[in-house]
């Protein structure tokens, strides 16, 4: 049995993540639209600025992004993922030792970042791609488990579920769980995440956010990401770019659901979101 302290902080290669409290996770994206600048360096110089920036702001974690997992998004080949990614962890590692996840399902790619000094791995497809079950295992890392319905070309194509959703997430978290456990991948490395939308409505994020509770039963720490994303857009009639203050009422109802790592664009304003939500919920600062 795990004692409570193991509970609560998670190895992550040289760092030790405190989960005590809820974590933000600052998104740093290096697919193509953020190449406009062309040259290696510029690209490097940006990122390096960007993840800085959130770590100023009370960022955790900075999560790293070689393919585009939004709907509609083509996926990109092996080696232009590990071109775009690789080059940003080893300067995030070296230049700032940050603590970083990649957010990937690519065998090769967890592989290297891990030799790089990435301290997590965030995959979307919940380690189903072939031989990235043995490749997470290998690397040491926590791995994030997280559900989604479809791939992410065609999975806002009309989602529909047999059952209410976060049955659906359940069942496949809870088959995600025993094939890492048959692989041997140990259950203090796992982290769940209930995709929000990743093949799902409006309504079925909803629901998915009032019933997180579902999730905490797991005892493992849950990661959730809903920054800027379409439900907002929708609920709100707001573009892209007008979707914090919404995305902050999402922050504090996950935290008060259970959530221990919010994935975010927006660092600094969903720092004080989650500290202001914590401190009502701990009654105390
Ligand atoms: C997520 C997540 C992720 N989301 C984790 N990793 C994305 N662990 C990428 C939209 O509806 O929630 N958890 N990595 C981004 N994916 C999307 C999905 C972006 C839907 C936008 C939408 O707008």
């Amino acid at each position: 049995m795990m004692d409570n302290a193991s509970r609560t902080s998670l190895a992550c290669g040289r760092h030790r993540l405190d989960l005590s409290f809820p974590r933000v996770m600052g998104i740093l994206n290096v697919t193509p639209d953020s190449f406009s600048d062309g040259g290696r360096h510029l690209v490097l110089d940006d990122a390096l600025r960007h993840a800085g920036q959130m770590l100023a702001e009370g960022a955790a974690i900075i999560d790293i992004g070689g393919e585009s997992t939004r709907p509609g998004a083509d996926p990109v080949s092996p080696q232009q993922e590990l071109d775009r990614v690789a080059p940003v962890v080893e300067a995030l590692v070296r230049e700032l030792d940050a603590l970083v996840s990649v957010d990937t399902s690519n065998p090769d790619v967890m592989r290297e970042v891990a030799s790089l000094g990435a301290g997590m791995i965030n995959d979307v497809r919940a380690l189903e791609r072939e031989c990235a079950m043995e490749a997470a295992l290998g690397t040491g890392l926590p791995v994030c488990l997280m559900h989604r319905q479809g791939e992410p070309r065609d999975m806002q194509q009309a989602p529909r579920y047999d059952e209410p959703v976060e049955e659906a997430v359940v069942e496949f978290l809870e088959s995600r769980l025993a094939a890492c456990a048959a692989a041997g991948l140990r259950r203090e490395r796992l982290l769940l995440d209930p995709g929000f939308g990743f093949g799902k409505t409006v309504e079925h994020n909803l629901r998915l956010l009032n019933r997180m509770d579902r999730l905490e039963g797991f005892g493992l720490p849950l990661l959730v990401g809903m920054s800027r994303k379409s439900m907002i857009g929708k609920v709100l009639a707001r573009p892209v770019e007008e979707r914090l203050w919404g995305g902050l009422a999402m922050t504090a109802l996950a935290v008060d659901r259970g959530a221990r790592i919010l994935r975010v664009h927006d660092v600094g304003p969903n720092v004080d979101a989650v500290n202001m939500t914590w401190a009502v919920l701990k009654e105390g600062c």
